[in-house]
């Protein structure tokens, strides 16, 4: 079976995504694609091989439910995210999810509410870090006791520059939501509290941007959890997550380069940006969300992981706010994503 798959929003990530299904997946092909932007849905349509363009004012029915799609790959603006989802579900069709699931508690509660009531998984999030071979190797080893009870973990999420469009919430949306949910995956906890400490701000950065920031959580089984969000940072791309346990530390390598020695130095590369960073944990999680949908039977990152990194991320930006710790109030977890 080849899984004709739609996508939902041709901007950046969703132009990758389609690149990565026609020369990278196998098992699938891009049978239509949806973009509000007609030059970007036409230049999409053609780099998927001549997939159809959907109408962008009805893509519920023009993609979402079409004959010719069997599962759909949402991409598009954030706050759309929950509405393609809910059309997806209710079409009872697969479906692969950029992160967030949803900008607000409340849209992704309705998800899962949905996706309870149709009786069975259909909703994979992308949190592509989970298939990135450096945190996959962090998942075994703490599973497997190899540092004894985690303790704390200490992360850096530093990008090169941020656009203008970019805003102080985003840090936490769109940034730090990355090491949200690979803490609770990492230490299968939930976060509890969010607070968020303010260092000096770079010069580098657009005047509207609190850059960079600490954010600070504490899990229920009381891990304490500190992360750096420096999205000025002007040298690469760089992500640095450790775990401390009680009996060792485990530390996420770098992705392996050449080292150079020239000109009297000695070096290696650092990526540039996190398509090249999570190229491969990219490809892996898409090649996992096909397989599973021609198995039947969604796997990965589920609604309720998407729902919980938008509740702490929501809790984390009334912190930037008032400079307090926020705690996080997420319901109780359904038997349905036990
Ligand atoms: C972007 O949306 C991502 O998901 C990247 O992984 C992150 O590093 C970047 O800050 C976000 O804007």
């Amino acid at each position: 079976m080849t899984v004709r798959i739609g996508v939902v929003g041709t901007g950046a990530i969703g132009r990758e995504h389609i690149e990565r299904v026609s020369r990278v997946i196998s098992g699938a092909r891009v049978s239509a694609v949806a973009d509000i932007d007609a030059a970007l849905a036409e230049k999409a349509a053609a780099e998927a091989g001549g997939a159809r363009v959907a109408d962008a004012a009805d893509i519920a029915g023009s993609l979402i439910a079409a004959d010719d799609v069997d599962a759909v790959l949402v991409s598009s603006w954030h706050a759309a995210h929950a509405e393609h989802v809910l059309a997806a579900i209710a079409a009872g069709k697969p479906v692969l999810c950029e992160k967030p699931l949803a900008t607000t508690a409340e849209d992704a509660l309705r998800v899962l509410a949905a996706e309870e009531a149709f009786g069975r998984r259909l909703v994979q999030v992308g949190f592509m870090r989970r298939y990135d071979p450096g945190y996959r190797e962090l998942k075994r080893v703490i599973a497997d006791g190899g540092i004894g009870r985690p303790l704390m973990m200490h992360c850096a999420h530093r990008n090169r520059s941020a656009p203008e469009r970019y805003t102080t919430e985003m840090a936490a949306q769109d940034t730090g939501v990355h090491e949200i949910d690979a803490a609770r995956w990492l230490l299968d906890d939930e976060i509890v509290s969010a607070q968020v400490i303010l260092p000096r701000a770079t010069e580098r950065r657009f005047p509207h941007l609190r850059d960079p920031q600490f954010m600070l959580f504490e899990t229920a089984g009381g891990v304490r959890i500190d992360l750096e969000v420096f999205v000025n940072c002007q040298y690469g791309y760089d992500i640095q997550c450790e775990t401390v346990g009680e009996t060792g530390l485990i530390r996420l390598p770098d992705p392996a380069r050449a080292e150079v020695r020239a000109a009297a130095r000695v070096g290696t590369e650092i990526d540039q940006e996190w398509g090249g960073r999570f190229a491969e944990a990219f490809d892996v999680e898409v090649q996992a969300w096909v397989d599973s949908v021609a198995a039947g039977a969604a796997t990965g990152p589920s609604a309720w992981d998407g729902y919980a990194a938008t509740a702490v991320a929501a809790a984390t930006v009334e912190a930037q706010r008032t400079g307090a710790v926020v705690d996080v109030d997420l319901v109780e977890r359904p038997a349905f994503y036990a």
